[in-house]
């Protein structure tokens, strides 16, 4: 029933900041899937004994995407397939399933944030035995292997049935099929403090948890109404679609405007918070209070001793270059470890697995910790959940409180999107080219201490990774400019921002920031070479 079919590469298989994301249309041309999973199980070498984690956050093309690489996973020699019930896992989720059964990797079928449907994208995370997406020398040697990719190896058989729990065979492999989420709510009752929550929506407390019709939904229901008595109706769009219903399943104010506006309104729930379409970003707000990521990570780190899983003590923090250092400040209050990083969650992985760090964080709505090698939205939301229950705060005065005894960290991120791929390539050239000699110069009233490339040396596996540019005032304020690599068309740029304050705390992000968003322009003359003089996402 195996079946060696002929195949000619494509050219535009390479990974990006989180595995493979293409255009829908892109990947449904006939063997694009089957291309990619043979070149990464060529890559891999011998399959005989090995066991992988297959799942997703049910977007259009999951199905069908998930028959193929069973029947390619079988005739290719590998032992077991752990496969979520109809095919749903998410991505914190997966990453539990490969370190809990010491399997040898995982797929988790997701374009992530990006929007899903025949119009929207599609993508495949691939994941080693760590639980974490693999280092850029991997991928980089799969890319290779889809430029010179010949034939694939396909099972014959009908589709397999993924909707009931239990193991089948096919083609000789075996395949459990599991329940996606009992594992990770297990998870999740030995982490936090599930009793003293219990108690907090007992008295009363109102949340708003937006699932995005994305993978969380069946997770949250189980865990905020189920087990933890939220009012029933506190989670909403908790139903899976293939296309998201239509929404851009991106945690942030922009697109997750339903959330905002009603957490904003008189109705406002005391909580609210959203997550991505594979559930590992969260976005967290209050009763008309907004938490930047960067503050959320920094904020949940001064409070790890609140947290039973956490409560004797945490090895470090890390953060991406791109996000504010509002953490860092709480590291050297704690004297704990403290690392930058690259932006991508893979970045985190040896860190943690080395016990440098126990809790990391991006700005682009991503928070976590090393009971995963993924960054989980769940986690996040819980995490504050314990500490409103903890300390009896509302997530305003948690956030006020912080400020007031670390100064606030000012952040905005500006995306400029659909810019022509060479254009920006070309404007990042010279403006690297330009950045050292604009060190002692002084723009707008700020002088800037040092500019340049952001290069990271992995202290364990002592790789160097560039990614992004640095600009550095002495007050302490920062502009990071980075090409995103998770798009799956033309090139978004991002220009991250930040000022610093001791104790001017309550003004507006957007006008703190108005001089450096100038600078930030003006050196990089973004208006002039893109035609775009504002940016398309503000978050
Ligand atoms: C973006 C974010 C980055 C995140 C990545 C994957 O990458 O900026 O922080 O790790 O998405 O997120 P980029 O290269 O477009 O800036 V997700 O939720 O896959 O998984
Ligand atoms: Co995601």
């Amino acid at each position: 029933m195996i079946k060696t079919i002929a195949t000619t590469p494509y050219t535009d298989q390479k990974m990006g900041t989180a595995g493979l994301r293409r255009k829908s249309k892109v990947v449904t041309q006939p063997n694009y899937i089957e291309n990619f999973m043979q070149s990464i199980f060529n890559v891999i070498g011998e399959l005989k004994g090995k066991t992988f984690v297959v799942g997703g956050d049910g977007r259009y093309y999951n199905d069908v995407a998930i028959q193929k690489i069973i029947k390619m996973a079988a005739a290719n020699g590998i032992s077991r397939l752990i496969i979520g019930q109809n095919g749903f896992i998410s991505t914190p989720a997966g990453s539990n399933i490969i370190l809990k059964n010491k399997a040898d990797g995982g797929f988790i079928l997701s374009a992530s944030h990006n929007p899903g449907g025949i119009n929207g994208d599609f993508g495949i995370k691939y994941s080693n035995h760590t639980g974490g997406q693999i280092p850029s020398s991997i991928s980089d040697k799969i890319y290779q292997e889809t430029l010179k990719i010949k034939e694939y190896k396909i099972c014959d058989v009908a589709d397999i049935d993924l909707s009931k729990l239990g193991r089948q065979e096919v083609c000789g492999m075996q395949i459990d099929v599991i329940d996606p989420v009992k594992d990770y709510v297990e998870m999740m009752e030995g982490i936090f403090d599930f009793a003293a929550i219990k108690a907090l929506f007992a008295k009363g407390f109102t949340m708003r948890f937006d699932a995005m019709n994305a993978v969380t939904g069946p997770y949250a229901l189980k865990i905020f109404e189920e087990i933890l008595g939220a009012p029933k109706g506190s989670v909403v769009n908790y139903k899976p679609l293939p296309d998201f219903g239509g929404l851009h399943p991106d945690p942030n104010m922009v697109y997750a405007k339903e959330l905002v506006n009603f957490m904003f309104s008189d109705k406002a729930a005391d909580f609210g918070a959203a997550n991505d379409g594979d559930g590992d970003r969260n976005m967290i707000l209050g009763k008309k209070f907004f938490v930047t990521p960067s503050d959320s990570l920094a904020i949940l780190t001064d409070h790890f001793n609140l947290i039973p899983a956490y409560k004797n003590g945490i090895y470090g923090v890390a953060k991406s270059a791109a996000t504010s250092t509002a953490v860092e400040k709480v590291a050297k209050a704690h004297n704990i470890g403290y690392y930058e990083v690259p932006t991508g969650w893979k970045y985190f992985v040896n860190l943690m697995d080395s016990k440098r760090i126990t809790f990391c964080g991006e700005e682009s709505f991503g928070t976590g910790s090393s009971h995963i090698r993924e960054k989980d939205g769940i986690w996040a939301v819980l995490f504050w959940l314990n500490i409103i229950a903890a300390t009896g705060k509302s997530v305003e005065e948690i956030t006020t409180e912080f400020w007031q005894k670390y100064g606030r960290s000012y952040y905005v991120r500006f995306d400029f999107e659909g810019v022509d791929t060479e254009v920006a390539d070309k404007m990042m050239a010279d403006l690297e080219a330009k950045l050292p000699s604009l060190a002692g110069q002084t723009f707008e009233g700020f002088k800037v201490s040092e500019a340049g490339a952001f290069v990271y040396n992995d202290p364990v596996d002592h790789s160097s990774t560039k990614n992004g540019l640095i600009v550095r005032f002495t007050d302490g304020s920062r502009i990071v400019y980075r090409l995103s690599g998770t798009g799956s068309s033309g090139a978004t740029i991002r220009v991250y921002l930040e000022r610093y304050s001791k104790d001017d705390l309550k003004n507006d992000p957007l006008k703190m920031l108005t001089e450096i968003f100038k600078i930030a322009m003006s050196i990089s003359e973004i208006p002039e070479r893109t035609g775009k003089h504002q940016a398309d996402v503000v978050t």
